[in-house]
């Protein structure tokens, strides 16, 4: 890592940022919280990007391309639209910058193996914001069914719900396909559920079979190609058999993550819009454990940087995240850190989901 000591401390990560849109100011925030300097942001036109470096305090605005070449940027942050991403990471990467990148990491998976490779190669930190990982009660969960507190691992029930895209008149980027790729629901939040699936169980999902269904054929005058709705059945590689429905159609849903796994001793369900919470299902009475820096696992207790009852939420899980990525930049070995790789296996879930729906059949995935 290189490093202007002119104004800045020596030590202090640099970090640029394309994109100007909601996830670039939760980056920014995180950044900001993880004591780096941001040094340049870039949007798709110098307007935007004057307005947006205002805005998230950087101290210029550049172009996307000489923004990832830059000497002053350590790391660079994509939050541009899934199309994109490809390219600006496989350019950032070319000029030997540590990278995160939205997810999905690409629109094929084809293309995530191309740049999980190359990231690789490059031998920088190279990580995907599946951010709920970050969660203390989450990685609580992972810790107990870790050392086995569930049992034989039974069964997963999981769902992703929002309802932003309710109504027909309801549009964003990740409608067009040419923007958001073949898969939109299951791209954008699915994709957070299935790395949350693999990551607390410690299993990979092995086989799937989806449906997928499209419920508006037009938004804001133009044809839609991509899915509202997946629901998924799937088995990990024990044979635990999972349900998954992911929806950005559910009226009054909001960001409604959850996860619930089953054991043959105990279950465990998390909720992401109350992630101070873990619920222990036992026959013999169950508990609703309180995040608690005073009694969690280790991996939990590492994440909290306030005393139980004062509640963290997704703003400091992205910042544990991004605090996590720039201790990986100083060659500190954290754990759990989402890389390339794991945004190249749920590029690899998300065909294995359009696939199956498209065959009618299941599918098998390779771990
Ligand atoms: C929109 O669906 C969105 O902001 C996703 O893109 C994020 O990944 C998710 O965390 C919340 O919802």
């Amino acid at each position: 890592m290189t490093t202007d000591v002119t104004d800045i401390g020596v030590g202090t990560i640099r970090q640029g940022i394309i994109g100007g849109g909601f996830m670039a100011r939760v980056h920014a925030g995180a950044g900001r919280t993880a004591g780096a300097a941001l040094t340049a942001v870039a949007t798709s036109t110098a307007d935007g990007a004057a307005r947006a470096a205002h805005s998230l305090g950087a101290r210029r605005s550049a172009e996307a391309l000489a923004l990832v070449a830059a000497g002053d940027v350590d790391v660079v942050h994509i939050c541009t639209p899934n199309a994109t991403h490809a390219a600006l990471a496989t350019a950032a990467l070319a000029a030997g910058k540590h990278v995160v990148c939205e997810k999905p990491l690409a629109t094929t998976a084809a293309a995530a193996r191309v740049l999980a490779a190359a990231a690789d190669e490059a031998g920088v930190v190279a990580a995907v914001p599946f951010v709920y990982r970050y969660h203390p009660m989450v990685r609580e969960a992972r810790a107990r069914i870790a050392r086995g507190d569930i049992g034989a691992l039974l069964s997963i029930d999981c769902a992703y719900l929002q309802d932003w895209l309710l109504q027909p008149g309801d549009d964003d980027w990740r409608a067009d396909a040419d923007a958001g790729g073949p898969s939109r629901a299951f791209a954008d939040i699915g994709s957070h559920l299935c790395d949350l699936v693999e990551f607390v169980a410690g299993e990979p999902i092995v086989r799937l079979a989806a449906r997928t269904r499209r419920v508006f054929d037009e938004r804001g005058g133009r044809a839609v190609a991509n899915e509202d709705i997946a629901a998924v059945l799937f088995e990990t590689a024990s044979g635990a058999l999972g349900t998954a429905l992911v929806s950005q159609m559910a009226a009054g849903r909001k960001n409604a993550l959850t996860l619930e796994v089953h054991g043959s001793a105990r279950s465990l369900a998390f909720a992401q819009e109350r992630p101070e919470e873990l619920w222990v299902g036992d026959r013999a009475g169950s508990q609703l454990l309180l995040r608690d820096p005073a009694t969690g696992a280790p991996d939990a207790v590492r994440l909290q940087t306030v005393p139980a009852g004062h509640p963290m939420g997704y703003v400091d899980a992205f910042a544990a995240f991004v605090a996590d990525v720039y201790s990986a930049v100083r060659g500190e070995d954290v754990d759990g850190l989402p890389t390339f790789a794991d945004g190249l296996r749920a590029a690899v879930l998300t065909e294995a989901v359009l696939e199956s729906a498209r065959m009618r059949e299941w599918v098998e995935v390779a771990p």
